[in-house]
């Protein structure tokens, strides 16, 4: 009998492929989360920062009221280093980040003191107490005059303002000579904040019993942040466990130690009770999670139907005032540089990519990293190219994309691309747009006088990548592996444990999935242990999409390696041959004879007088490393395509139609790819229209509460379309590869491509984020200046 006429067998409906309701979902919608906001512990104090009302100026003198008890300056921090993260890149300058301010303050918000009481409006209080004077110092806050300043330079030990300095040429004044049409454009991103529902939030304290700093934090990096904590604090790692509940959403902004949690764990190890600092909306606005600020110059050099030759690019990025730990600014600056060129198969490049420090908070790897932005440039350069040459975008498009016979495909940035066919995706996104019945709509005037456009991208993904590219960017972590752990219980059940973060990409239920794939137990039988560094393998956490393709695939090969032993007690109890078994809907199968998993499961650990004789002590429980076959990363790629209306009145921009032609190799669950990338894209439109921290002169954010500061709703989310290929990747578990930060890599270069082609006819070209309704009506009447 074939298995899939076996009676026990039913439709395949929890393994890979299957989309599956998430299992954590019900725990969240039943408001059973368990946030480091909701855990209360007897004795508890909470922590407040004074932070500095100054970008840059030295910290003359310090007073504290002498009532003011349990206030702290940096000096009072006995045995905390500063947090110095620091890279292998030879240009790079260390900015060493005390936990609390010392010497000087280098941005608007900067901690300069700390106090505990047991409420926060105490400890709020408190701070008052403190006071500072100040002598002022030149601020820097765009990235011309920080990298122009010769004197009073933000670390007052380096020898400029910037952080790092990459550069790249590749075959670039040979293949530029040969150009017939140059065509050169700037493109702007301004700052952002990241915003994720839940801001930081630490709680630690001492147990002492296991005489160990417990600190529960909100992180996607929990094995990370204890090796943090033990080096800064001066602690060996075991005396750290630090356990990451359940996390509001981290897009980046949770993957690096923050002096916040440094302080608060100082304080549970010197007071040896519990402690707690829960940021606040203003203070994430003002002082916590800045990212994206990209400038570019770029020029395009090619063939008079489109066909680029070279490409040279000036990137500057605004890094703020410290790199962080670990992932420096030379992660951002390493990623723009490598990941430019795109999906595109041109061969000369020269690139130069500098990450100025200004009087910021740090800047911070916001989902896509330097993705958006250069996806943003290299896109808009396309579409200034499609014009210049006479050509829709789509062709200029379909001219440069790396053509599927080329794959694998090393490109000019060495990027390994494994697997896909980049054109068949953008052709498919025009079809689902109807990009004919766009340029049709367009030759009439619409009946409420706004302009119609379209706009596509495509882009690539690099995800999951691995050692030697996590070594090229100067970081010293070194993610190119993970490991997992997996048990059968003595019922049936299954646990895994991984030292990734799931904080709403799902993995809970797509782990399962995958142990189901494998053994066939019941995914509602699988508990996925992670975020616990005292109970789960080391990993360098969640960012990067790295999670499934590198814990993911640790899940499926510690399955795989529980299978010989399963088979061989299973065939045993059955009298059959163990090669014959299979594992199905919890069942056992061997020809026409089945048992339940329970049975073989209760046969190991409670009734070895059942078990065959040369049964692997192992038995049901294995912990197995993995890394993908090559260390260069999976690519997925996407193309994306979108109509606006844009009301040259109002200057108001709508997205009348998005759609999504994604692979991410053999999907898991693809109801969980379309969540991840419906909720990038979100983040994307919120970067191209709507989301921006600007500055004053002096370096004073001006968008300090969710009044000033504009996120998309849901009705500014349009319903979003897809398809899906699915183009295996010769290199990790079931092909697949990873897809988590997608989304938000093209949506300003799709919408920006939509309003500039809806634009073509007044001569306007916008490429600045976010277009803001006033941004737009200041090109619009500059246009019409223009003539
Ligand atoms: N998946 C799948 N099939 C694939 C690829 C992925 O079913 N071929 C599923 C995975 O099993 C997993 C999810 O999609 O459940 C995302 O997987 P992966 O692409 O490996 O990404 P990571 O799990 O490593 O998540 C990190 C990524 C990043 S870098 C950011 S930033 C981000 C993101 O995921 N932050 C998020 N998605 C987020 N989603 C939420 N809700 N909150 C965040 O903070």
């Amino acid at each position: 009998m074939k298995l899939s006429d076996h009676p026990t067998k039913a439709a395949k409906e929890q393994g890979v492929g299957a989309r599956l309701l998430r299992k954590e979902d019900a725990r969240h919608l039943q408001g059973k989360g368990n946030f480091i906001g909701n855990m209360s512990m007897p004795n508890i104090s909470e922590v407040a920062f004074l932070r500095s009302p100054l970008a840059h100026a030295r910290i003359a003198a310090t007073r504290v009221a002498q009532e003011a008890e349990n206030v702290f300056l940096r000096d009072s921090l006995t045995g905390v280093l500063d947090i110095v993260a620091d890279s292998t890149l030879p240009s790079y300058q260390v900015s060493a980040m005390p936990p609390l301010a010392h010497g000087k303050v280098r941005y608007v918000g900067e901690p300069v003191a700390m106090a505990f009481a047991p409420t926060r409006a105490q400890a709020e209080d408190l701070t008052e107490l403190i006071e500072v004077d100040y002598d002022d110092l030149p601020v820097y806050v765009d990235v011309a005059s920080a990298a122009a300043a010769t004197s009073d330079l933000i670390h007052d030990e380096w020898k400029d303002n910037v952080f790092v300095s990459l550069s790249a040429d590749k075959d670039f004044d040979k293949l530029a000579a040969q150009a017939d049409v140059v065509v050169t454009r700037k493109m702007n991103l301004s700052r952002q904040c990241m915003l994720p529902m839940e801001g930081m939030a630490v709680l630690a304290y001492w147990d002492h019993q296991a005489d160990q700093l417990v600190v529960y934090a909100s992180t996607q990096v929990p094995h990370l942040i204890r090796t943090g904590i033990a080096q800064f604090l001066q602690m060996d790692q075991e005396q750290v466990r630090v356990i990451s509940p359940d996390v509001g959403g981290g897009f980046g902004y949770k993957c690096v130690l923050q002096r916040e949690e440094l302080c608060v764990a100082w304080l549970a190890k010197t007071y040896k009770r519990p402690f707690r600092y829960l940021e606040d909306r203003r203070e994430h606005l003002i002082a916590g999670a800045n990212t994206r600020e990209h400038h570019y110059e770029m020029t395009a050099y090619a063939d008079r139907k489109g066909r680029l030759l070279a490409l040279d690019a000036k990137i500057t990025i605004n890094g703020g005032a410290y790199s962080v730990w670990p992932f420096t600014t030379g992660l951002e600056t390493g990623q723009a540089l490598g990941n430019l060129p795109g999906p595109y198969a041109f061969q000369g490049y020269r690139c130069t990519t500098r990450c100025v420090a200004t009087n910021k908070p740090a800047f911070l790897p916001y989902r896509g990293v330097a993705r958006t932005g250069v996806c943003f440039a290299m896109e808009l350069t396309m579409d200034a190219l499609a014009r210049e040459v006479g050509r829709e975008p789509w062709e200029v498009r379909l001219e440069n994309l790396v053509q599927p016979e080329q794959m694998p495909y090393v490109n000019v940035t060495n990027k390994h691309f494994d697997s896909g066919d980049y054109p068949a995706s953008l052709r498919r996104a025009l079809e689902m747009i109807d990009a004919q019945g766009v340029r049709e709509r367009q030759q009439h005037a619409e009946p409420d006088g706004r302009l119609i456009g379209l706009g596509v991208a495509t882009y690539t993904e690099q995800s999951a990548h691995g050692t030697s590219v996590f070594a090229a960017w100067g970081t010293p972590v070194i993610p190119g592996f993970d490991q997992a752990a997996v048990r059968m219980t003595p019922d049936g059940g299954l646990e895994i444990k991984v030292g990734v973060h799931s904080h709403g990409q799902g993995m809970e239920t797509t782990f399962a999935q995958i142990a189901n794939e494998i053994l066939g137990v019941d995914v509602a039988r699988i508990r996925l242990v992670h975020g616990d560094t005292g109970r789960t393998p080391y990993s360098t956490g969640t960012y990067a999409s790295r999670s499934l393709v590198m814990s993911g695939g640790a899940v499926s090969r510690a399955c795989k390696q529980l299978l010989p032993n399963l088979q061989k007690i299973a065939g045993h109890l059955m009298g059959a041959d163990s090669w014959l078994v299979q594992f199905e809907n919890g069942m056992a199968i061997a020809g026409d004879k089945s048992i339940p998993l329970a049975q073989v499961a209760n046969a190991w650990y409670l009734n070895p007088q059942l078990l065959p004789a040369d049964v692997d002590p192992a038995g049901l429980e294995v912990s197995v490393g993995y890394k993908p076959k090559v260390d260069t990363g999976s690519f997925s790629y996407c193309s994306q395509a979108a109509i606006v209306a844009v009301d040259p009145g109002t200057g108001s921009v709508e997205i009348l139609d998005y759609v999504v032609v994604e692979d991410c190799g053999t999907m898991i669950n693809p109801m969980v790819v379309e969540g991840q990338a419906i909720g990038g894209i979100a983040q994307g439109i919120g970067t191209a229209l709507y989301e921006e921290t600007p500055y004053d002169e002096y370096g004073q954010p001006l968008a300090s509460t969710l009044a000033d500061y504009v996120m998309p709703g849901a009705t500014e989310v349009p319903n979003i379309r897809f398809d899906h290929f699915e183009t295996p990747s010769p290199h990790t578990e079931f092909g697949a590869k990873g897809v988590g930060e997608g989304g938000a890599i093209a949506p300003p270069a799709v919408i920006f491509g939509a309003v500039n082609d809806a634009l073509r006819g007044l001569g306007v070209e916008v490429s600045q984020t976010p277009l803001t309704p006033h941004r737009l009506l200041e090109a619009l009447a500059q246009g019409r200046e223009a003539g």
